[in-house]
């Protein structure tokens, strides 16, 4: 370590070194970085932020009238409970409901992404405490981030993680891409973060030599930045989730010139020809797509001439497929890649989601990356990850995935840690409403986002600074030793030490810790990767030499394109792990599911979520750039990026102008869910009809009494519809809604969502 002040730490945004120049924190990225990321800089006023959490607290009508429904949660008081009091009755809240219900009486979940640092990953924790202590928990499964792509890509080709992240890699994009289109983009904020963190930024470079090289990127999208200005892209501006008429156009143009690659299609696809009788009879036109997408038939065209006989490479971000029918554009986007038949090779063909993350376009290590074992879950029971409101709502309510009939479990208990579904989750009033139902809402937090302001035990812990870690993924080469930085605030304990308590009380204390302290643990996870390493005869530090260097490079495996790849090569010997063995461009399965809303091949499904008089406009509500969602909103790099104390919309001139909205005005974004306030910005990298909200602004309800509180923040999730993709993956539907914004013209309420929640003591009765 070059200066003997700054310490190895790492998070999902970047690895860096960080110690205090008398009492100001510095940090500094890491110098191997090429593109460090500005996220980095909400450290050092997020540390000792009065948002943090500080010490144990109960919510006033838990501690009186015990647990049960409540509407009271979301607006009550708080108060301050001692450490070993709080545990105390914690511990007889988990065994109440324990012995009246077993592992089904607990939610544990606990979606979210916690901090980079693998052992004191909060979701890994918790879901260990629970099978220790509890035998299980119901759980969630998918993401928010693939809730569509993660169901129909097994069907299709292979899971999202061999087609999102073992695939195409920048490296072959810097060399071998000729033609890049990319749905949705590669925008840069977005690969800036990983799980579990990312040491090189590498993005900006790779799509730049690309473009140097002659490679030409398109841009299809609501949104011009999607894409850096490196890689030179053609703009194509399209209306939000139209995506698939577009790629069924194009292929349509393939078929009818007769374009495609036959001979690919013939060895490597099952289904062609129902998939060619459904773009027939359509048909599939480009007229036709031009009026759904607004780009013009003749560009449709021109586009889909002048991609054959290329390395051509798509790409269908994320964001697609957390819409309306959001499995579609996923699925088109493959058929169009197959049509071309570039699939398998270097640099060309078809890689959901590149560029969404730091892991994806990246080589795999050669060695197994740290992880905390997270035990054996009892209990069968679980939802997919973004029906939980309705799981709360509605239990053993009955609903359809991925071709079973199911009903939803009944928990009492819901525990969080590592999670903000306040962030997270859509129609935010309605999931205030859901969390009014349960008996108990426990939550481990760093800081007062609204999930612990309606929590009914709040326990505070450290934030990754605050201890020490080890920062590991399964795509970046180095592995960091996470050195603590600060003490940790207040009263607060880390997530390890507070299960570590509960499990003595629960008599699991054995099960949970294996009688290792957190340092023994690090030592532990950090052994695994060192048995790799000998195992392969390569250099093998102990784990004190790997501590005091900071950091350990870890070996790669080749650039082997994955299972698309194997397969092109031999189709025969490394089938793909679909019924036919094949691309499915129909499948069986998915056709004998008998959903309209995903039926059997790539389908245009006219969504239902789109504009009409009285909401005229389509919000984008994607990543932000200045956060990892909603972690240190309150940091100064976030804050930084706001407009007037709030969330900043992006809107164009000419729908600001129809609406009297001028630059820097306060807006209000409303529809039938519910209302915010943001401060508009002017510009044409939005197309028009188009208004971008990210997300990550702190929920911060002007009056929690209401049924619908107008955010005067500017959280987005007011706003989007709690509506599951399809019948078929029930995913997150959260980054389009239709909306209006008007000028807000009323006195402008006051921002409290950094303010921690007054004390019961001096909370008005
Ligand atoms: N409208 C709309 N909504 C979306 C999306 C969208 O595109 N549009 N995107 C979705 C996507 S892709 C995702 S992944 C989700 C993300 O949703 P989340 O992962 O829930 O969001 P985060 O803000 O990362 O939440 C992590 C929380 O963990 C806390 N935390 C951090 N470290 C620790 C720790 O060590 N211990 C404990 N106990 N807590 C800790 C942080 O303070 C923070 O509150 O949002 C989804 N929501
Ligand atoms: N800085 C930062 N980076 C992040 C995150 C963050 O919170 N902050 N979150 C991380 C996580 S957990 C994930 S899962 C990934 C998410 O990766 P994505 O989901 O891909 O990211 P988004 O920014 O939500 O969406 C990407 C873009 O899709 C475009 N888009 C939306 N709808 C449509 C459409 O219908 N058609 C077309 N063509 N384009 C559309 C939007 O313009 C949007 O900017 O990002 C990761 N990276
Ligand atoms: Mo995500």
């Amino acid at each position: 370590m070059s200066d003997p002040l700054l310490h190895p730490h790492s998070a999902h945004w970047g690895a860096f070194r960080a110690g205090f120049a008398g009492d100001r924190l510095i940090i500094q990225p890491h110098p191997a970085d090429p593109d460090p990321n500005g996220i980095l800089q909400n450290f050092p006023e997020a540390l000792r932020h009065p948002a943090r959490i500080a010490r144990p607290m109960v919510r006033r009508g838990w501690l009186t009238d015990g647990p049960g429904a409540d509407r009271r949660r979301g607006r009550d008081a708080y108060v301050a409970v001692p450490w070993d009091e709080v545990l105390d009755r914690l511990a007889s809240e988990l065994v109440r409901v324990r012995d009246a219900a077993g592992p089904e009486g607990v939610f544990g979940g606990s979606y979210g992404w916690s901090s980079a640092g693998r052992f004191h990953h909060a979701q890994s924790q918790v879901h260990r405490f629970l099978n220790s202590a509890i035998g299980g928990y119901v759980r969630s499964v998918n993401s928010y981030s693939a809730g569509a792509s993660s169901v129909i890509l097994p069907h299709i080709a292979g899971t999202a993680e061999q087609i999102g992240r073992h695939n195409v890699t920048w490296e072959q994009v810097a060399a071998h891409s000729e033609v890049v289109l990319a749905f949705g983009g590669m925008a840069l904020k977005n690969s800036m973060v990983g799980g579990g963190g990312v040491s090189r930024h590498i993005e900006r470079g790779a799509m730049q030599a690309a473009a140097q090289r002659g490679c030409r990127f398109i841009l299809v999208g609501p949104l011009r930045d999607d894409l850096p200005e490196e890689a030179g892209a053609a703009w194509l501006p399209i209306i939000p989730n139209t995506d698939t008429a577009l790629m069924l156009a194009l292929c349509h143009v393939l078929l009818t010139e007769g374009l495609y690659d036959r001979a690919f299609v013939e060895r490597y696809t099952a289904g062609f020809d129902r998939f060619a009788a459904y773009l027939r009879s359509l048909p599939c036109s480009p007229e036709w797509a031009a009026g759904l997408t607004g780009i013009p038939a003749e560009q449709i065209i021109a586009l889909a001439r002048s991609l054959p006989g290329k390395r051509s490479l798509i790409t269908v971000a994320h964001g697609l497929q957390r819409a309306e029918f959001g499995e579609q554009p996923v699925w088109a986007g493959l058929a169009l890649a197959a049509m071309l038949g570039q699939i398998g090779l270097p640099g060309g063909g078809y890689n959901y989601a590149l560029g969404a993350l730091a892991h994806t376009g990246r080589r795999q290590n050669a060695v197994s990356a740290a992880a905390l074992p997270q035990g054996r879950n009892r209990c069968a029971a679980f939802i997919p990850v973004a029906r939980i409101s309705d799981m709360l709502l509605n239990p053993g309510g009955a609903y359809d995935y991925n071709g079973e009939r199911r009903h939803y479990p009944a928990p009492k208990l819901v525990y969080w840690a590592g999670g903000n579904p306040f962030h997270h989750h859509q129609d935010l009033a309605r999931l205030s409403e859901a969390f009014r139902r349960v008996e108990t809402l426990v939550v481990h937090e760093i800081a007062w986002t609204a999930t612990a302001r309606h929590a009914d035990i709040v326990l505070p812990v450290t934030m990754t600074l605050e201890r020490e870690d080890i920062g590991s993924s399964q795509t970046d080469p180095l592995m960091i030793a996470m050195h603590r930085i600060a003490a940790p605030y207040a009263e607060a304990r880390d997530d390890y030490t507070i299960f570590t308590a509960l499990a003595e009380r629960l008599g699991c204390t054995e099960t949970f810790t294996e009688g290792r302290d957190a340092r023994g643990w690090l030592e532990h996870l950090y052994n695994r990767t060192r048995d790799d390493l000998r195992g392969k005869g390569l250099p093998a530090p102990s784990f004190a030499e790997f501590w005091a260097a900071g950091e350990i490079e870890l070996p790669q495996a080749e650039d082997d394109g994955g299972i698309f790849r194997a397969f092109r090569d031999d189709p025969a010997g490394a089938p793909l792990a679909t019924p036919s063995g094949r691309i499915e461009l129909y499948s069986e399965v998915v056709a004998g599911f008998g959903y309209e809303d995903c039926p059997g091949h790539p389908t245009w499904l006219p969504p239902t979520d789109i504009p009409d008089a009285t909401v005229p406009l389509r919000l984008v509500a994607n990543q932000p750039a200045t956060r990892l969602h909603s972690q240190f909103d309150f940091g100064g790099h976030s804050i930084a990026g706001k407009r007037r104390g709030r969330e900043v919309v992006r809107m164009h001139p000419a729908d600001a102008a129809a609406r009297g909205i001028a630059e820097g005005d306060i807006v209000r974004l409303h529809n039938a869910r519910g209302a915010c306030l943001a401060t508009a910005t002017l510009t044409e990298a939005v197309m028009q009809g188009v208004v971008n909200l990210p997300t990550g602004a702190w929920y911060d309800p002007a009056d929690p009494a209401e049924e619908r509180p107008l955010c005067v923040h500017g959280n987005p999730n007011v706003l989007t519809r709690d509506v599951g993709t399809s019948r078929l993956a029930q995913g997150c539907t959260g980054q389009l809604t239709a909306v209006e914004v008007s000028r807000f013209a009323g006195n402008l309420p006051p921002i409290r969502a950094f303010d921690p929640p007054m004390p019961a003591a001096v909370a008005a009765e």
